[in-house]
């Protein structure tokens, strides 16, 4: 897909534990798609959904949403007890105030605003928030 050219270089951390030396790959890396506005499952088909775990995500994210210009964008939160589109769950959140509130009862999917996430109908188009996958690598 055109949008993993955009992706920036690879960061890499490396942990001492107590035993072995563990090399750590983040590749959780985000990118904005504002070509067209998709539906939350359009945008779902079209790459793999951001997830956003901690307040310096949040902040990357709100970064680049500003740098790009984009007010809000789809990301990987939907309604099905609140997981991630990987099914991981969510632990870490940045709703704005007074939500999420199910407006309609139809308000099964998320947009963000900012680093700020509201619940919202699915079947709103906006641009999308993807990222790449995240591995881990260990050098035993
Ligand atoms: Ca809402």
């Amino acid at each position: 897909m055109d949008y993993m050219k955009s992706f920036p270089p690879l960061s890499t951390f490396v942990m001492v534990g107590r035993t072995r030396q563990y090399t750590i790959s983040f590749l959780r890396q985000y990118v904005v798609v504002s070509d067209v506005g998709r539906t939350w499952e359009d945008a779902e088909a079209y790459c793999n959904l951001a997830n956003v775990t901690s307040p310096e995500e949040g902040e990357k994210v709100k970064a680049l949403l500003q740098r790009d210009g984009v007010e809000q964008a789809w990301f990987g939160l939907h309604r099905d007890s609140w997981v991630w589109t990987d099914g991981s769950a969510t632990s870490y959140t940045s709703w704005l105030a007074g939500q999420p509130n199910n407006a309609g009862g139809s308000q099964g999917c998320v947009y963000m605003e900012k680093e700020k996430w509201n619940d919202f109908p699915c079947t709103d188009q906006y641009y999308v928030l993807c990222q790449s996958k995240a591995t881990l690598c260990k050098n035993a």
